[in-house]
């Protein structure tokens, strides 16, 4: 049998992760996974890869790309032949999907810089057409704002290191009186960290970092990374196991907790 896995660029270190664990969990379920990347340079639909599934013999699919609610349900509708299963929309999207909380991570990220003292905090969110982008932002904001406190600045970047380096140089030229700086995601936060050890700003005496995903390498940044945890082996072990096991009459969502890690780049 043979699994198929449309997937947003493996160049980003959660999505090619997550594209190891779902081959991981696959194999030992006795699967095969076919692997379809949509590049964004190469004018290749969502669907146009479903179709190449499709010619494949694939009849189950884990779809990890960041989709608003509306495209998930029209690409649903348009495969019903087909078992799709969504790993990056809304949690409240009606699609079958597995996916995080978007809030508590990014809760706890605020409560714990709160907590320390922050008061200045300058914000770096991922791409706004992603989703998940948007609703780490969104619980950010809220969170300050129950506070009665206003980010310094909002940023966003691409998700990659450099988008990160480049919106610190930024930040640091346009608003630097911040103290703490919220990041979307692991790789922007690199980025960050590289360049305030270039104006030699100290991390996390005079700048406090917390990032995003947890992935394999965020232990070993220097500082260690402070960030929010996703397990994404356990969203791709229990997307191939919904996935396996559901069939489309009954199709529970699931949604994934996230949790704070503190390492040292947080004072
Ligand atoms: C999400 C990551 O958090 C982010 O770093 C980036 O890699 C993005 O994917 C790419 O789309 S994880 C996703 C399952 C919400």
């Amino acid at each position: 049998f043979t699994l198929g896995l449309v997937t947003t660029s493996l160049a980003l270190h959660a999505p090619s992760q997550i594209a190891a664990s779902v081959k991981k969990y696959a194999h030992q379920a006795g699967y095969q996974v076919l692997i379809s990347m949509i590049d964004e340079d190469v004018n290749q639909s969502i669907q146009d890869s479903i179709n190449e599934l499709k010619s494949q013999r694939v009849e189950k699919v884990i779809i990890n790309i960041p989709l608003e609610s509306a495209e998930a349900e029209r690409i649903f509708e348009n495969n019903r032949d087909i078992l799709c299963l969504f790993l990056d929309v809304d949690p409240t999207s009606p699609v079958f999907n597995v996916c995080f909380n978007p809030a508590d991570g990014s809760r706890a990220s605020v409560e714990y810089l709160l907590g320390l003292g922050h008061k200045e905090f300058a914000l770096l969110a991922g791409p706004d057409d992603s989703v998940s982008s948007r609703l780490r932002l969104q619980s950010w904001q809220e969170t300050l704002a129950e506070k009665g406190i206003a980010p310094v600045t909002v940023v966003h970047g691409d998700w990659s290191a450099k988008s990160g380096y480049y919106s610190a140089l930024q930040m640091l030229r346009e608003t630097p009186q911040f103290t703490a700086i919220l990041v979307g995601n692991d790789q922007m936060a690199l980025g960050v960290i590289s360049a305030l050890h270039q104006h030699n700003v100290a991390i996390p005496q005079q700048v406090s970092i917390i990032g995003y995903d947890d992935t394999y390498d965020s232990a070993f940044f220097h500082p260690a990374l402070t960030t929010v945890s996703l397990d994404l082996d356990l969203q791709s072990k229990e997307a191939v196991e919904h996935l396996l096991a559901e069939e489309k009459e009954e199709m529970p969502s699931k949604v994934l907790p996230a949790r704070l890690v503190v390492r040292n780049s947080t004072s």
